[in-house]
């Protein structure tokens, strides 16, 4: 670093930063220090959030000097990092992760108490990030956890959206979106850079102009909006290590018109600013609108082009962009961030002037790009016609890039105008538009999948031209989830068991979770790990109550089904069993005293756009209504569906849980993250064979795990032959009763128009094959119950669960990443 005149160069300037003492008087002392010179209050006048904020300021503090060491030794090193392109982060709450990984949880509690102050209570008041939707954004917030503790450079890139992902409330069953706002009582964490805004541009136009002979063109755009850093600590954990995460906030180049505003106009005076920051209001706007689909592209290209910007503006000035592949890699989570490739492009072609050929092989090295679905409606593609009005340039790059390919394919397949059409970036029809994930897998070093079976598919079905064109370019790097969050934080009783039983090491090195295996077979470990499950339980139990004031019984199995709520992952079927059981015992059917107890658990929140998945929130809540109020039912079967699953209630709910229901449509979920946490946990799952569920059954063996349903290549064949659900419906006399009870109105009041429109498509359409699948499950099901009547196999095959997962480790998930497409090994 240069020397400053302000004195940098006074050796307490240069003094390495040192945090507050490591004790219990330490903490005390940072922590009134930042209560009283942070948030201006005595400690006799602060409310809960003072005392939240000066808390977390502390724990930040201890934090700080790590990080600046890391920033410093990172420059030094000038190894090569990873810059993580995502539009979502679910990062859940930061505090007891921050105090885990500085190892300062028992200093920080004894020091609240010696001020009178529980820390349950700080706790409780922090509001979580949800910047993300779910698995994808949950997923980029595990692997930056991992990243930090492998000790490899990374910075993840993204939005600091104003509002995070709705906060969902029901009415009458129905579910409303409340905005998100979770910035209204400030956020300890974020630390905001307004001088190191960057300046981003759109619309305009291109020209060409002569430079010196060669002729270049350029893009002059119309209107520009400042991209914000805000800079968040991601620390390893108990290393020392802290990685950044920066998260872009818009905000007008020019606040108001002052002229206007004189002249009482006061909407006007602001229409511009209102414009710019709208960038980055909310999460994922509704897109079903014209505007909403552009306000999304600009999301896209504003975050990505601020952070490449970013990392290119922090190289050395006389850096040589040809190394740039030495020391950056951009992933990209998903076709989100793809117009990353012609923004890279641009900049080393119109700014740096470079040879077109020399930009290209350069941004090839550059990229690399995972997918994350399979459903085509997932893939992103933008009209041309959008694309051209709000990146013009970017449009010509993208033709170009095209072009040149098309070039290569024709000369390797020849004239085949059938291949030449499919493999395009540009689609033709419906409209003109760009292919996003074509983009992608063009410019990307390496494409990956997120499962076995996910990329095989895209090998085989998605992208199967692709895969032949680029041999290698394909690869597979299976998901994972930070044992830190998902287990030591959010199973305190478990990791106890755990790290008395093999040490303490599982924590970083999961796969040492197979030591638990001989103890699977060792009576009073699984007397302890059957306690461990019931007190999570009981805690479950009050967070329920103090939340939506419901109980959960005892002696219940806990079956929970929590995700994203989404046709293709069928909380449908999930219901048609609930309501099977229901309508065998209130029929007379089936003895109420021979049906095992079960609590069905749903957390899910529907896209506010997505009016079927809406839908089946209502009957979820409505079947849930009358069979928690049906006498006859009552010690046997209940349905809970506490509102706004978040990460926080995850956290609660998955350590309780008995069953994990993964029960997709063989063939469309990519991976599930959800799955994986279940499992470490001491959850059985009952699921399909479908992304990583594939996996979790080979490692756990089928004794430990409730197959059900058609594979994928039974769904493809079934697809084929003609599927008609009502055939499903009309053979299987449970199924019809059960549909039957729905469209009988039992749920609604007698009233039959109400859920309908669920039943008839389920009967006429059934995209997702629910009622093919239906007998196979509830067969599966009635093994569950017989297994969980033998409270101790349960548990030995819940331990084993947990022995045999080790491998979903979100560290083991960046060691394949490293390995196969990055190479950017830890910075010592
Ligand atoms: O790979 C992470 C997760 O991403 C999704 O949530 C997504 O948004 N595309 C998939 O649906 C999951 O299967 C996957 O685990």
């Amino acid at each position: 670093e240069s020397a400053h005149p302000l004195g940098a160069t006074h050796p307490l300037a240069l003094a390495p930063v040192t945090g507050p003492a490591s004790s219990v008087d330490g903490f005390v002392r940072q922590f009134l220090r930042n209560l009283n010179y942070e948030r201006g209050v005595p400690l006799s006048a602060s409310t809960p959030n003072d005392r939240y904020m000066a808390f977390a300021m502390t724990v930040r503090d201890y934090l700080m000097a790590r990080w600046l060491e890391d920033q410093k030794r990172q420059r030094e090193a000038q190894a090569k990092g990873v810059a993580y392109l995502s539009a979502e982060y679910l990062l859940g709450r930061q505090l007891d992760n921050n105090l885990l990984a500085t190892g300062l949880s028992e200093i920080a509690t004894a020091a609240m108490e010696t001020c009178g102050i529980d820390i349950d209570d700080l706790r409780a008041q922090e509001v979580e990030p949800g910047l993300g939707n779910g698995g994808l954004g949950r997923l980029a917030a595990c692997f930056i956890d991992s990243l930090a503790t492998l000790g490899v450079p990374n910075t993840g890139y993204g939005i600091r959206y104003e509002y995070g992902i709705f906060r969902q409330t029901f009415e009458d069953g129905q579910q409303v979106e409340q905005p998100d706002s979770w910035l209204r009582l400030g956020s300890p964490w974020e630390f905001p850079h307004p001088e190191a805004a960057r300046t981003i541009s759109f619309g305009g136009h291109t020209e060409t102009y002569d430079d010196e002979g060669t002729e270049r063109s350029r893009w002059v755009p119309a209107w520009n909006v400042l991209a914000v850093p805000y800079n968040y600590m991601v620390p390893g954990y108990l290393n020392g290590r802290v990685n950044t995460l920066r998260l872009w906030s818009a905000k007008a180049t020019n606040s108001f018109d002052l002229r206007v505003f004189n002249s009482g106009d006061y909407e006007e005076a602001v229409r511009s600013q209102t414009f710019a920051e709208n960038i980055s209001k909310v999460l994922y706007p509704e897109d079903s609108t014209p505007q909403g689909k552009e306000l999304r592209l600009q999301q896209q290209y504003f975050f990505v082009a601020a952070s490449i910007g970013d990392f290119l503006a922090s190289l050395p000035a006389d850096f040589d962009p040809a190394n740039l592949p030495d020391r950056i890699i951009f992933q990209l989570n998903d076709t989100h961030p793809v117009i990353g490739v012609p923004e890279l492009m641009r900049v080393l072609v119109d700014e740096k002037k470079m040879a077109w050929e020399d930009a290209w092989g350069i941004t090839q090295k550059c990229f690399a790009y995972t997918c994350h679905t399979l459903l085509p409606e997932a893939l992103e593609v933008w009209s041309v016609d959008l694309l051209g009005r709000l990146l013009p340039r970017h449009l010509e790059i993208i033709y170009r890039i095209n072009d040149e390919f098309l070039v290569e394919v024709r000369e390797r397949f020849g004239d085949d105008e059938m291949r030449i059409r499919n493999m395009s970036i540009i689609s033709e029809f419906p409209d003109r538009s760009v292919r996003m994930a074509f983009l992608a897998t063009v410019a990307g070093a390496k494409v990956n999948g997120v499962a076995e079976l996910h990329s095989q598919l895209l090998r085989e079905k998605v992208l199967p031209d692709f895969n032949e064109f680029y041999p290698g370019k394909f690869t597979n790097v299976t998901n994972g989830v930070t044992p830190r969050r998902f287990v030591r934080l959010s199973n305190p009783g478990l990791s106890t068991l755990i790290t008395e039983a093999i040490g303490p090491g599982w924590v970083t090195d999961l796969e040492r979770l197979r030591e638990l295996e001989t103890y699977a077979e060792d009576t009073q470990f699984r007397d302890a790990f059957a306690q461990v499950k019931a007190a999570n339980k009981r805690r479950l139990g009050d967070v329920l109550r103090a939340r939506d004031g419901v109980e959960i019984s005892d002696g219940h199995m806990l079956d929970v089904m929590v995700k994203r709520l989404h046709e293709y992952k069928r909380q449908m079927l999930k219901l048609l069993h609930i309501v099977t059981e229901y309508e065998g015992i209130v029929s007379g059917r089936v003895a109420a005293s021979d049906v095992q107890p079960r609590t069905f658990v749903f957390g899910a929140k529907a896209a506010p756009g997505y009016v079927m998945a809406k839908r089946i929130i209502h009957l979820i809540n409505a079947v849930g209504s009358v069979v928690n109020d049906d006498p006859r039912v009552e010690g046997r079967l209940k349905v809970l569906f506490p509102p706004n699953y978040n990460v926080t209630l995850a956290e609660r709910l998955i350590p309780a849980a008995d069953l994990s229901e993964q029960i997709s449509l063989a063939g469309k979920e990519a991976s599930g993250t959800g799955n994986m946490k279940f499992a470490l946990n001491g959850a059985l799952t009952i699921g399909t064979d479908d992304g990583a569920n594939v996996e979790i059954r080979e490692l756990v063996g089928d004794d430990n795990f409730f197959l059900f349903g058609m594979s994928e290549p039974e769904v493809e064949a079934l697809w084929a032959r003609g599927y008609k659900p009502a055939e499903f419906y009309q053979a299987d006399d449970g199924l019809r009763r059960a549909m039957d009870l729905i469209a009988s109105g039992a749920f609604s009041g007698g009233d039959k128009t109400v859920f309908e429109p669920i039943v008839s498509n389920l009967l006429y359409d059934d995209r997702f094959m629910v009622l093919a699948d239906y007998s196979s499950y509830i067969a599966e099901q009635a093994k569950v119950d017989a297994a969980y009547a033998d409270q101790d196999a349960w548990t030995r095959s819940a331990i084993l669960n947990v022995a045999r997962c080790g491998f979903f480790s979100s560290d083991r998930s960046m060691r394949d990443y490293i390995e196969r497409i990055w190479h950017t090994p830890p910075v010592i």
